[in-house]
């Protein structure tokens, strides 16, 4: 991670007065549900007015679009009709809650937003990334995470503890190619935008992962703060 510039995210207002949004990102059973847990407690710490979110979800329609998508038991879904009811989520999800709260100053921390779908749209079920960042643009304009966090393990371990973990939805019955493609797209995001990626070893112990999380998000405030 190095320097961000604030005016490279949301072109729309003073981006200098608005609050930084993070998104923790990875594959299945990674850790991220954990992790989201000391993140917001690093940020609390360092006294920022926060608001912790999810994807897709986060607002009514949203969490209702998330059962639709989530259910292994549902109606099947177009993959069309799976990217877009995730930007539909995402957009409700940035009118509603996203953008009043980066505007009013408030920090976001979000479990999953877009580099998901570039990672299991785009790669894992194929649709192609080209796909993905035209509905980006679309939807999200110039705004981009400020930090995206990627807990990055070999899908063999990340699906084993998944599965311990209880029963499966939609996307954790996919093959195991499935989830590298996935992760790849995560590891070359990551290294395209250096500035704005952090990736954590999330196959290390979990007090080591939680300490690696809880150093990155301090030392973004940090930095943040110094801007
Ligand atoms: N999705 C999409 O396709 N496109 C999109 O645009 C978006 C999402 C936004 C949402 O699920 C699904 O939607 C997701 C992608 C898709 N696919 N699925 N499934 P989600 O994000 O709500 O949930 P998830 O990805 O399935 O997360 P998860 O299964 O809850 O896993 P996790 O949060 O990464 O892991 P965890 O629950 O924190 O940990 C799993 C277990 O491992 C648990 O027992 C922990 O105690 C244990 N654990 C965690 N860390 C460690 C370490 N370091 N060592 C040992 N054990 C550990």
């Amino acid at each position: 991670m190095t320097e961000h510039n604030h005016e490279a995210n949301d072109g729309t207002r003073h981006d200098t007065e608005r609050g930084a949004f993070i998104v923790l990102e990875g594959i299945e059973g990674v850790g991220k549900t954990t992790q989201m847990a000391v993140a917001e407690q690093a940020l609390k710490d360092a006294a920022k007015s926060l608001v912790c979110t999810r994807e897709p979800g986060g607002t009514a329609a949203g969490e209702a679009l998330r059962s639709v998508l989530l259910d292994k038991d549902g109606a099947p879904l177009s993959l069309e009709a799976e990217t877009l009811l995730m930007f539909a989520a995402r957009a409700n999800h940035l009118h509603e809650k996203i953008r009043p709260a980066l505007n009013r100053g408030d920090w976001v921390l979000c479990d999953r937003f877009t580099d998901a779908s570039y990672a299991y749209q785009g790669a894992g079920r194929q649709l192609g990334v080209a796909r993905i960042a035209v509905l980006e643009k679309w939807v999200q304009a110039e705004l981009r995470p400020d930090l995206v966090i990627i807990l990055d393990a070999e899908p063999e371990l990340a699906l084993t503890r998944a599965k311990n973990r209880g029963p499966v939805d939609r996307f954790e019955q996919e093959s195991l190619d499935f989830f590298h493609r996935a992760r790849q797209v995560y590891l070359d995001r990551a290294k395209a935008h250096p500035e704005r990626y952090a990736v954590i070893d999330a196959s290390m112990p979990l007090e080591a992962v939680s300490q690696a999380v809880a150093a990155t998000v301090a030392g973004f405030v940090h930095q943040w703060d110094q801007s």
